[in-house]
C-alpha cells in the first residue's frame, strides 16, 4: 500500500479553513480515454515528493510564492469522495461559507458538485475548456456539463462563459446561441490582448461566479495529460492570468478536472493543475473574506 499524501498546501483543519480542496477519483463520465480518476492522487504524490507549493504561515518552506507574496490563506486537504459523497460535501462545505476546491476526475463532476451547493441567488460559470461540454442528445458525461447545468435553477447560462473554445460540434454551436452562453476562443484572446480579455470575461460574468477548469483548455504543449488534448490552446500563463482575474471576484467555489497522469511528461500537467490551483486561492485570498454569499 502506499503511503497517501497530502497536499503541501493543507495546512489547517477542516473547521478553521477558509479553502477545503477535496479529490473525485471517478472517470465515469468520460467517454474514451479514462485515467482522469488518478489525478487526484497522483497530483499529491507529485507535489508533495517534490516539495512544491509548502508556502505557507511558517515560512519554512518557500518554494515558490504565488503572486509574490506568502499566502495566509487557510486550506485543508479532505483527502478524496466518491461523486455522490463530494455533491454533498460540497453543499456542507459551502454552506459553512468556505470555499470548496474539487479536484477530478471527468468533468461531468462539476455538475454534481454545483447541484450540491446549490446556489440559492443566481449564479454563472466560468468554464475554461477547450469543448463547449453542451451536448443535449445525451446526459450526465463529460461532453454535456454545461447542458446538464441548465437544469439548475439558479445557473445564469447568460452570465457565463467558455473560455479557451476552439473545438465545438454542429449540435454545440447551436446550444451556445440557444441557451446565450458567451464564448472565447483563444485566437480571439490574442487578437485582443491578455488584459482586454480579462476585462470581458468579467464583465461578462456579472453574478456570483463558479470556476470550472478543464485542462484541456491550456494547450498540449504545456498540459499533455488530459483527456482529449486540442492544439492551439491557452498558454500556462494566459490561463493563470485569466484564471486569477476571475477569482478576485470571490468564488461560490472552483474545480480543476481532466488530468490524466497516464498521458502526462514528466509531471508537467500535474504542476501545472497545482500552481493554478495556488494561484486561484492567493487570488481569492483577499477576495474571500468580502464575497457575498
Ligand atoms: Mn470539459
Amino acid at each position: 500500500m502506499e503511503r497517501r499524501f497530502k497536499l503541501p498546501l493543507s495546512n489547517s483543519t477542516e473547521g478553521e479553513a477558509d479553502f477545503v480542496v477535496f479529490g473525485v477519483p471517478d472517470d465515469s463520465g468520460s467517454a474514451y480515454r479514462k485515467g482522469s480518476s488518478r489525478a487526484p492522487d497522483a497530483i499529491r504524490r507529485f507535489v508533495s515528493r517534490n516539495e512544491i507549493g509548502a508556502v505557507f504561515h511558517s515560512g519554512k518552506k518557500s518554494m515558490f510564492e504565488p503572486e509574490m507574496h506568502k499566502l495566509d490563506a487557510k486550506v485543508y486537504d479532505a483527502g478524496n469522495r466518491s461523486r455522490n459523497a463530494a455533491s454533498e460535501y460540497a453543499g456542507s462545505i459551502a454552506s459553512k461559507g468556505k470555499v470548496p476546491i474539487a479536484i477530478g476526475g471527468d468533468h461531468s463532476i462539476t455538475y454534481d458538485i454545483l447541484k450540491g451547493i446549490n446556489p440559492k441567488s443566481r449564479f454563472g460559470v466560468a468554464y475554461f475548456d477547450a469543448h463547449p461540454d453542451i451536448i443535449s442528445s445525451r446526459g450526465s458525461y463529460f461532453g454535456s456539463v454545461v447542458n446538464d447545468l441548465l437544469s439548475i435553477p439558479s445557473f445564469d447560462p447568460k452570465s457565463s462563459i467558455i473560455v479557451g473554445l476552439r473545438t465545438p460540434e454542429d449540435e454545440e454551436i447551436d446550444n451556445i446561441r440557444k441557451c446565450g452562453i458567451k464564448v472565447i476562443t483563444p485566437l480571439q484572446i490574442a487578437d485582443m490582448g491578455i488584459k482586454a480579455a480579462a476585462a470581458k470575461i468579467n464583465a461578462i460574468l456579472k453574478r456570483r461566479t463558479y470556476l470550472s477548469i478543464d485542462m484541456d483548455a491550456v494547450d498540449p504543449a504545456f498540459a499533455p495529460g488530459v483527456t482529449e488534448p486540442e492544439p492551439a490552446g491557452l498558454s500556462a500563463n494566459e490561463a493563470a492570468y485569466l484564471a486569477k482575474s476571475v477569482a478576485r471576484r470571490g468564488l461560490i467555489g472552483f474545480d480543476i478536472m481532466e488530468v490524466v497522469p497516464e498521458y502526462d511528461r514528466d509531471g508537467m500537467t500535474l504542476y501545472l493543475a497545482y500552481r493554478l490551483m495556488l494561484e486561484i486561492i492567493a487570488a481569492l485570498e483577499g477576495a474571500v473574506h468580502h464575497s457575498t454569499r
